[in-house]
């Protein structure tokens, strides 16, 4: 699209929103923005240097008051919205900030999606791809947009975008020459409507690829494995389950990678920091795109030794009086924080509860069941999480008034050799803004209770 003087509207002020105001002034586009929220709620729309007239804020803009000619939606708007609607239905072209950054961008765009993981993957493929010399910028839904990041880049640079499916519904031409899928579970269903059209928003990573490109999946993943056939990329597998033949694979604690049957090693898991299975899976797909951009298996094994980890994501806090502290703040949705559990021998005193995304407790229940010795629960899902906690048989359950009320019942109930866990199962949404918030909070609660800076 020549955004040369077109009307577009911006829907969403948050970060997404104003870097996409940003790049379309600068295609000299006529831009307009609009967001639910007052002036006075946002922070930096004065910067912008949009006119008063080209701003609607406090209520969504009318379709008919800004006559579009094109829309850019940030991650977090439902496309549910009547302005969204009808500019739908007047075949108004819709698209995610994600394709404004890059339908122009000249450099190797690597694409990072699945449920959980991802941030995971994302950071770790630009820890690896970095040892290649080449530029590299990692964006998107690991809290960075991508509109205005990457616009210094050639074809020599490399882009590694961590994708939500919010942000894979809208793109267009996009192309991704590496798309990563790592795992699919049922997630933003109040969104999506249901599991099907998440998983065909998610799959939207393949639709722009060429045959030179790589598509790395989960094999252990039925519903992944089904998509390879739509595939136009040559498909990478890798397998936490088994040695494939061709791919990468597990073999007892030693990852390792087969080419027709003959085997190399990648690493040994217990010298790596990322603990668990899933975790397996994140460093099994960054390797393949690490090996896809040219760098030598030594490089690879270098690197995946280096890396510590991400922030908010079974973060280590500390350990005092014998109680490991965990921080799991981005365990999300019930899959993401049974992977989590699934990470730790130790009994465990878990922290849960915050805003249900319409998912069912009751299969994280079961496991919970397995490993924890104290549940503490909190926020709008408590009572819902209380119930599958209870079929599940789950015996010890504590129900906290609110978040300081849920790390201090946390703490008095772990005993020297517990592993404390805030992994909440649900967004943050009901009591914080984000789940960095809650993260940082539940770092200074325990930090505080042990005097500690
Ligand atoms: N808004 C409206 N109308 C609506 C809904 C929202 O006006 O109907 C406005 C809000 O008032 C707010 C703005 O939209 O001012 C927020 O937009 P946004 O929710 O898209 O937030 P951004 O700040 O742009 O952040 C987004 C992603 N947020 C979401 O997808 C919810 C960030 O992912 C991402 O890091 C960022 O873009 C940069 O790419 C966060 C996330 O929670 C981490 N992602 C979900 C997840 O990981 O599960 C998908």
């Amino acid at each position: 699209m020549n955004w040369q003087g077109k009307r577009v509207l911006v829907i969403g002020a948050g970060r997404s929103g104003q870097a996409a105001v940003g790049k379309l002034k600068s295609l000299g586009a006529d831009v307009y923005l609009t967001d639910q929220q007052p002036q006075e709620s946002l922070s930096g729309i004065d910067a912008l240097g949009l006119d008063q007239n080209k701003l609607f804020l406090g209520a969504m803009a009318q379709f008919s008051a800004v006559k579009p000619e094109g829309l850019i939606l940030s991650p977090g708007v439902s496309p549910q919205i009547a302005v969204i609607r009808e500019a739908i239905a007047a075949g108004v072209p819709v698209w995610s900030e994600v394709e404004l950054a890059l339908f122009d961008c000249p450099a190797q765009c690597i694409g990072i999606t699945g449920t959980n993981g991802k941030t995971t993957t994302t950071a770790l493929v630009g820890e690896l791809v970095k040892r290649s010399g080449r530029s590299v910028v990692v964006a998107g839904n690991i809290g960075l947009p991508l509109c205005g990041q990457v616009d210094h880049l050639d074809e020599q640079g490399i882009v590694v975008a961590e994708l939500s499916s919010f942000q894979l519904e809208f793109i267009g031409q996009t192309r991704f020459a590496i798309a990563v899928m790592l795992n699919i579970t049922p997630d933003h269903l109040d969104r999506h409507g249901s599991l099907e059209e998440y998983m065909a928003a998610k799959a939207r990573i393949f639709e722009n690829q060429r045959p030179q490109d790589a598509a790395i999946l989960n094999w252990d993943d039925a519903r992944i494995r089904k998509m390879a056939s739509g595939i136009k990329g040559r498909v990478i597998y890798f397998s936490s389950a088994e040695v494939l033949e061709n791919g990468f694979g597990v073999d007892g604690r030693r990852l390792v990678y087969s080419e027709q049957g003959k085997r190399i090693e990648l690493a040994v898991c217990d010298e790596l920091q990322l603990r668990g299975r899933h975790n397996w899976e994140n460093i099994m797909a960054a390797s393949a795109v690490a090996r896809e951009i040219g760098l030598s298996w030594e490089q690879i094994a270098d690197g995946l030794r280096a890396f510590r980890g991400v922030e908010h994501r079974q973060e280590i806090v500390g350990t005092w009086d014998g109680i490991l502290y965990v921080n799991d703040s981005k365990g999300t949705n019930p899959d993401a924080a049974e992977k989590a559990l699934q990470a730790f021998d130790e009994p465990l005193v878990l922290i849960a509860g915050g805003k249900n995304k319409g998912l069912t407790f009751d299969p994280f229940m079961r496991v919970a069941k397995e490993r924890v010795k104290s549940l503490i629960l909190l926020g709008m899902a408590a009572a819902d999480m209380e119930k599958a906690a209870q079929k599940a048989g789950i015996q010890r359950i504590l129900r906290a008034d609110d978040f300081p009320d849920g790390v201090r019942k946390a703490i008095s109930e772990a005993a020297p050799g517990d592993v404390v866990l805030l992994s909440p199962a649900c967004t943050s949404w009901d009591m914080f803004k984000s789940y960095e918030e809650r993260g940082e909070l539940f770092k200074t609660l325990v930090r505080r209770h042990y005097k500690e800076p």
